[in-house]
């Protein structure tokens, strides 16, 4: 599939998708969605790639959201397909078997916060504004924002940020920890580049385990997840790369994984 709304670009295994509608403030389209689902199936399953970093074309929006627009337009049942569509797109991040980080550059709004939070976490901008404002237009948040936002920071503050659509600047979000780190513009892409480089020299089937691993337990109870843990964890003894990684501390040496 050719990217017509998307940017991909592969360096030093480390893959950056750009949301690239800048004159819409890279809001989401149907087309957009189609385009995120394909290029993280497709990330998931190269070898190539250690870490995936997600931002928005431009200096003024991460993604401002659903393309408003566009859904000014639709029938219920577009806007039904519209939602499968958005949920395919999210989940196709959030499964991704890289680890994705979201570099927030600018407005992060609607389903723009949504498809950061779909990201295994957040670096901003200190321009950065994140909010789910969609009951100002009469809807609520429908691609993840209402079940990811409270798992993360708790229901008793998802709840205030989705039924006021009060805008957090970065601080506040950094506070209630929806940003795991805040940057001078400048510097976020640089910074959000050195985080995916530093776990690119980690073992990257470990890296993988431990991300399905943490999914799978934040639904289970504390029991169940640690099963879910003592299930996986073999695994790592199965790989070329748990032998390399303790071979090279013996060795006192740094060790070169192959992700197998
Ligand atoms: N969609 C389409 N165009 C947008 C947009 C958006 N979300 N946000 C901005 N734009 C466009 C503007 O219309 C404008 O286009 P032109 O007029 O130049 O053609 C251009 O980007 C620049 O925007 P502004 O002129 O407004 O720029 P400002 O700096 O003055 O303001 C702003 C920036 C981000 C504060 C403002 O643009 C704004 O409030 N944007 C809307 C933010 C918002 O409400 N976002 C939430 C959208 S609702 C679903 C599941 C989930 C969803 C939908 C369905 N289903 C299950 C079916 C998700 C819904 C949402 O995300």
């Amino acid at each position: 599939m050719s990217y017509q709304n998307i940017l991909l670009q592969i360096q030093d295994a480390i893959a950056t998708v750009t949301i690239n509608r800048e004159k819409a403030m890279n809001a989401l389209n149907p087309d957009v969605l189609r385009e995120i689902k394909d290029v993280f199936t497709n990330l998931t399953g190269n070898q190539e790639i250690r870490a995936v970093i997600v931002t928005g074309a431009g200096e003024k929006a991460f993604v401002a959201g659903a393309d408003i627009a566009a859904m000014s337009q639709m029938t219920p049942q577009d806007a039904q397909e519209f939602g499968k569509l958005g949920h395919a797109a999210m989940d196709a991040v959030d499964q991704c078997a890289k680890p994705v980080i979201a570099a927030v550059n600018g407005f992060c709004l609607g389903g723009g916060l949504e498809l950061a939070l779909a990201c295994d976490f957040i670096y901003a901008s200190e321009k950065a504004k994140l909010g789910l404002p969609e009951v100002n237009l009469g809807l609520f948040p429908g691609w993840g924002g209402t079940q990811r936002l409270a798992r993360l920071i708790g229901k008793g503050r998802a709840k205030e940020m989705i039924f006021s659509a009060r805008i957090l600047g970065v601080q506040e979000a950094y506070e209630f920890g929806i940003v795991n780190k805040v940057c001078k513009p400048e510097e976020l892409l640089s910074s959000v580049r050195a985080v995916a480089a530093e776990i690119g020299k980690k073992g990257p089937v470990a890296v993988a385990l431990a991300k399905r691993v943490i999914h799978e337990g934040s639904d289970l109870s504390l029991l169940q997840g640690l099963v879910k843990e003592r299930e996986s964890f073999p695994k790592c003894f199965e790989t070329e790369d748990l032998k390399e990684g303790l071979a090279a501390f013996l060795e006192k040496r740094p060790a070169q994984f192959k992700g197998k």
